[in-house]
């Protein structure tokens, strides 16, 4: 991508109406712009690293065995009769009536849907058990939609969704989720410590929040530092391994690890005092065991092996998937931007010339360009006619894991500057050596 031809509005200033770092550098750095109270427009940039976060999801739901689909966002208010929970979902429920003053509403969530859905079409226990999920955009009307993404009206959740024909079945879909979320944030390059959790509107009792820790997070969280040794990625176990699902889920659970809101003194007593670690951490996701209640309340059944009939127990795990864009920032970032870690950065490298007005500089940086891009790297050239001073400085704003600096003098001798976001680290090598290294 060509900044000159993109959409890449970065501000100068740091704009006064952000409370909070992520927020400031998403504006900044051109993401996303409010386009209405907690309804936000998906900039270029923006909207590409929300891909990315998306497909990591995606891929991970899909080797825990997930079945994808797409369920609409409108959704009829007698669905949610069918639960019950129309009424009692209350003011953060949008409500819409069509031309047929028929009621809608814009979907907070999808159990009802999802409920009826496997309802109408699953008749017997050997289509179970089945999780299937979606990505798909969410209303609630919060009170006070703030810090831009991270508790916006309007946001892209991953909602997953499981039936099973008995609660140790439950229990089992309630693990893969589980270890897919470690695998899911563990990708990211974040770390998000599962937290037990009250589980809310929603209802049931088995309930963990993922938590990733940073300073301006909205839950107070206490944790034992085991979980900063913690294997998140699991490498060893397998979906299709029972046993090692529960152990992990036993290791999780015996780990002491609460928000304030299910912080218990007495076990926390029990944590080595050396070991006690406290802070602040943002909610990227939330999984739920709750039994029967939509399928007990929205007549779902199958008949069992035996002919009789049997309610499905059922689960749902959701991904705040642009909060996680927000929430990343939060865990990764400097004084001078972002720093994205590799498998969510929008590009993977920029170029940059230090004189818009010099031709070797130019010459070497087009054909670095298109070299990389023939490659299939993820670059973004900075071919705008601006000082050299302006350029790095949004490089770094936009925080993508390399540079690539050109300039007159090093051309002289042959080089230009590698230079890695992160580390701050800056290498000189030939035009063919950053090549290879970028295409390795
Ligand atoms: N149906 C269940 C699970 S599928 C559910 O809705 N769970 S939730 O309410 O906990 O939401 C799931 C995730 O969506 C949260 O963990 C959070 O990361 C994200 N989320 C919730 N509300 C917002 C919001 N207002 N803005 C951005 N993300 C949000």
């Amino acid at each position: 991508m060509r900044l000159s031809r993109c959409f890449l509005p970065v501000l100068k200033e740091s704009p006064t109406d952000a409370q909070i770092v992520s927020h400031k550098l998403m504006l900044r750095a051109g993401l996303v712009r409010q386009t209405a109270a907690g309804i936000y427009a998906w900039l270029p940039i923006g909207f590409r690293v929300l891909q990315k976060i998306e497909q990591i999801v995606r891929e991970e739901q899909d080797k825990a065995g997930a079945i994808e689909l797409l369920m609409p966002t409108l959704q009829s208010a007698d669905l949610w009769r069918q639960s019950g929970r129309y009424d009692a979902y209350g003011p953060e429920m949008l409500r819409i009536k069509d031309r047929h003053e028929r009621e809608m509403l814009y979907g907070p969530t999808n159990e009802e849907m999802i409920t009826a859905l496997f309802r109408d079409d699953v008749k017997s226990y050997r289509d179970l058990p089945r999780t299937l999920y979606h990505i798909q955009w969410k209303f609630r009307d919060e009170v006070r939609p703030r810090f831009g993404v991270m508790r916006g009206r309007e946001f892209l959740m991953k909602d997953a969704y499981s039936f099973d024909l008995d609660e140790a079945g439950a229990r089992q879909s309630y693990y893969t989720q589980m270890l897919a979320y470690l695998r899911t944030f563990q990708r990211m390059g974040i770390q998000a410590v599962p937290m037990k959790a009250a589980s809310g509107p929603i209802g049931g009792d088995l309930s963990h929040e993922f938590i990733v820790l940073a300073p301006t997070g909205e839950s107070e969280v206490f944790y034992d530092a085991a979980f900063d040794e913690f294997d998140w990625a699991q490498p060893g176990l397998r979906y299709d391994d029972p046993a090692g699902l529960e152990k992990l889920f036993q290791q999780v659970t015996a780990t002491y690890s609460a928000t304030d809101e299910t912080h218990d003194e007495a076990r926390w007593a029990e944590v080595a005092e050396g070991r006690r670690r406290t802070g602040r951490g943002i909610e990227v996701g939330h999984i739920f065991y709750f039994g029967k209640k939509y399928s007990e309340s929205m007549g779902l059944k199958v008949s069992g092996p035996d002919g009789s009939m049997v309610t499905p127990e059922m689960g749902s795990y959701g991904i705040g998937v642009s909060r996680l864009v927000g929430a990343i920032i939060e865990a990764s970032h400097d004084d001078n931007g972002i720093i994205w870690p590799d498998a969510v950065a929008p590009w993977k490298v920029g170029i940059v010339t230090m004189r818009g007005d010099d031709a070797p500089s130019i010459a070497a940086a087009e054909e670095l360009y298109s070299r990389l891009t023939e490659a299939d790297v993820d670059v973004l050239y900075d071919d705008r006619d601006e000082r050299g001073g302006v350029k790095l400085g949004s490089m770094d704003l936009i925080g993508l894991p390399w540079q690539v600096i050109i300039g007159p003098r090093g051309l002289e001798k042959g080089v230009v500057e590698l230079k890695n976001r992160k580390t701050g680290e800056r290498e000189e090598l030939s035009l063919e050596s950053a090549h290879a290294r970028l295409t390795a």
